[in-house]
């Protein structure tokens, strides 16, 4: 598994071989490893280099560590492409995986300056103020806040949102949606998201925040979605000219 004369690190060689195993489909997720005891004991090097390729691979997402259990192989993380304007559910069942929302709270409230702004509303107009944990197989995937104004987006209601929106927005009240501006940024979970997300203190959160427009240049939606650093990668072509 390593080569103690040659000049690449052994921690890198370990994780590397790891890595190696996890791809080859060897360790399945879930999978637990050797402790770190018994892994310097089987090559004969310091429990600290041991340490170092385990932490890198757990910083990673290739694995996670649970308390007085052991460190086991994570699952895959879904890769996304940030190409085509998509929604949660759709993606989830492009992918074969179902989808399924956790509804935490619906509300219809007075917008606020900065709401009102990406929604073209006035201050204080009747806004939606949904939020839902976005689930993929049972798992908790993402915690998404989206706010609608109520006068556009008329009758929805739990069960729809339990649903989709998408599909609601399209094939319900036949409104066509064009495109969206989107920011994407690295934040640590908050306790809010540690809860919903069931995830450990200090997670990374990958933040999108999203404003969809109609064809017609109509606001649809602000959406902040926070997503599990740990389980969501995003993926994107980029063209030279
Ligand atoms: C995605 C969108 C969100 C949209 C939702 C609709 C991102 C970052 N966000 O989560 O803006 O409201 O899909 O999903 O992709 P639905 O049709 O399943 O309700």
């Amino acid at each position: 598994m390593i080569d103690k004369s040659s000049p690449i690190p052994i921690y890198y060689q370990i994780e590397e071989s790891i890595k190696r195993q996890i791809d080859a489909g060897d360790l399945l997720p879930h999978n637990v490893l050797p402790s770190e005891r018994e892994f310097a004991e089987q090559l004969e090097i310091s429990r600290m280099t041991v340490r170092q390729a385990i932490n890198n691979l757990v910083n990673t997402g290739y694995l996670y560590r649970q308390k007085g259990r052991g460190t086991f192989v994570a699952e895959k993380k879904l890769e996304q492409q940030l190409l085509g304007l998509t929604g949660f559910t759709e993606e989830m069942k492009a992918r074969g995986m179902t989808p399924s929302s956790k509804l935490l709270s619906l509300d219809t409230i007075p917008s606020s300056e900065k709401i009102a702004s990406q929604l073209h509303v006035t201050t204080n107009a009747p806004i939606y103020e949904i939020i839902r944990i976005r689930l993929a197989d049972n798992v908790p995937m993402a915690l998404e806040t989206a706010y609608m104004s109520a006068d556009l987006i008329k009758g929805l209601t739990a069960e729809i949102i339990n649903y989709s929106i998408y599909q609601y927005v399209e094939n319900h009240l036949g409104l066509k949606i064009g495109y969206a501006t989107q920011s994407l940024e690295s934040t640590i979970a908050t306790d809010v998201e540690i809860a919903s997300l069931s995830i450990a203190k200090h997670s990374p959160i990958l933040l999108i925040e999203r404003t969809t427009y109609l064809e017609d240049g109509r606001p649809l939606e602000f959406v902040k979605s926070s997503y599990r650093a740990d389980r969501y990668k995003f993926t994107c072509t980029i063209n030279r000219r």
